[in-house]
């Protein structure tokens, strides 16, 4: 069985429980895209708790993007990428919660110097170094997105820090940002990008420019350009001011 029993002596509350193997059967592919779960009713009488604890756990999961349910069809575990619009999360770890190895490969790294629309941006004196980071990402081998980071030099150890992750060589530099801007925008991708993509020139995607800091101190400015057949941006919302 993909989910395991739950226990009700442990502190955690039983839909936190469902939600973690729910989780940790995506990780380890015991869930892979597109499986159905079980009927509520069923998972509910196979795991000795209500069909409220079930709806709450899976509610959450479809607002993280992990699970989406279809009208009339059930609950499957979510086949294009769902991602959260509103989790500082990285690529790598959005794909790690999927099961997917994230890899990328280099358009180009380089050192530079900050333009005057980045010192905006950035809020750094113009002039100011940094390092610039192209590249292709790939989940399980397949293109998913063109990144372009801009990072203030004084934010990493070097040119070379960054390997696969952008975000895990912040984090060793103590500069993992804490708090983002998003903005969201439709792109149709041009020759060159959809080459690099391998999907047909003037396909939609989605670009998203995220502007970080760390306790209030820039430290990325990236804009990802996401292909618009694999992604859904998914948000929790609440009511009142
Ligand atoms: C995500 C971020 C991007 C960040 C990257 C780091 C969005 C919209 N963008 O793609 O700003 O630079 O992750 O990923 O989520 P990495 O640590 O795997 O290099």
């Amino acid at each position: 069985e993909a989910i395991g029993p739950l226990d009700a002596q442990r502190p955690a509350p039983l839909y936190q429980q469902l939600q973690q193997a729910v989780r940790h059967a995506i990780e380890r592919r015991a869930l892979k895209p597109d499986d159905a779960l079980p009927p509520e009713r069923d998972l509910a009488a196979d795991l000795s708790v209500s069909r409220i604890t079930i709806r709450k756990a899976f509610d959450g999961l479809v607002a993280e993007g992990l699970l989406t349910r279809r009208q009339g069809a059930g609950t499957f575990v979510a086949a294009r990428v769902e991602k959260s619009f509103s989790k500082l999360t990285s690529f790598t770890e959005d794909m790690a919660a999927r099961g997917r190895k994230a890899t990328s490969s280099w358009l180009s790294r380089a050192e530079g110097t900050v333009t005057p629309e980045e010192s905006l941006t950035l809020g750094l004196s113009p002039g100011a170094p940094v390092y610039r980071f192209h590249r292709i990402r790939y989940a399980d081998g397949a293109p998913m997105a063109l990144e372009y980071s801009t990072i203030p030099a004084s934010c990493l150890s070097s040119l070379e820090a960054v390997t696969t992750s952008l975000y895990q060589a912040l984090a060793v530099s103590g500069h993992r940002p804490n708090r983002a801007l998003q903005r969201l925008r439709a792109v149709l991708f041009n020759d060159e990008q959809a080459a690099l993509l391998g999907i047909a020139p003037g396909a939609p995607g989605l670009l998203i420019e995220r502007r970080a800091f760390h306790h209030g101190e820039p430290v990325e400015v990236t804009q990802s350009y996401y292909r618009g057949d694999a992604y859904d941006f998914v948000a929790e919302l609440n009511d009142g001011p």
